[in-house]
């Protein structure tokens, strides 16, 4: 069975990250979304939160599985004997933070390789942190995030 993991902060999930998964669901027997601290991000929503609503925006995507997780991203692949790491790309920017990454993963764990999906030209504005900003000034999110985020966001940010 092939199975990949779709590791990020997700804070919160947007539509650009829905989008790389349903491209990929279809290319991979399994996925697992792996939601994780980053330690260079503050976050606004618990772990918890992020995966909640991650569910609720993929519940139409059946081979699609919802986790959270602490600690080092390989080991992790390891424990779930995943056979590739899923990151979505927009522009050249992410290209140098995400191909950094991708050789230090490659490194520690030589057998998984990272798969890159380009965005939709549409999503390649959408960040969690331009969303969460917008939001809290009061802007429109709604095209840019799922509707189980954009009723949490309102919640949160009342
Ligand atoms: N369209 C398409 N893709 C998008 C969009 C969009 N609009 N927005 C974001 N994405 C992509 C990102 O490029 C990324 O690939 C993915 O979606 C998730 O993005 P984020 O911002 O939620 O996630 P990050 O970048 O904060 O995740 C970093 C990790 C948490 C994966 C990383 O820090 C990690 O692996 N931490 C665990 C500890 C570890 O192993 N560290 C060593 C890693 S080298």
């Amino acid at each position: 069975m092939k199975l990949a993991v779709y590791p990020g902060s997700f804070d919160p999930v947007t539509r650009g990250h829905i989008d790389i998964l349903e491209k990929t669901s279809r290319l991979f027997d399994q996925i697992i979304i792996a939601v994780v601290h980053n330690v260079h991000k503050k976050a606004l929503f618990t772990l918890e939160e992020r995966v909640e609503m991650i569910k609720e925006s993929t519940s139409h995507l059946p081979n699609v599985q919802v986790e959270a997780f602490t600690g080092l991203l390989v080991d992790y692949i390891r424990k779930k004997n995943a056979c590739a790491i899923i990151r979505g790309l927009r522009t050249v920017s992410d290209f140098e933070y995400e191909a950094t990454m991708a050789f230090m993963n490659k490194n520690l764990l030589p057998d998984v390789d990272t798969i890159f999906v380009m965005s939709r030209p549409e999503y390649i504005f959408i960040s969690s942190s331009g969303v969460k900003e917008a939001a809290l000034l009061g802007g429109d999110v709604s095209t840019m995030v799922p509707p189980a985020v954009e009723k949490k966001l309102r919640e949160k940010l009342k």
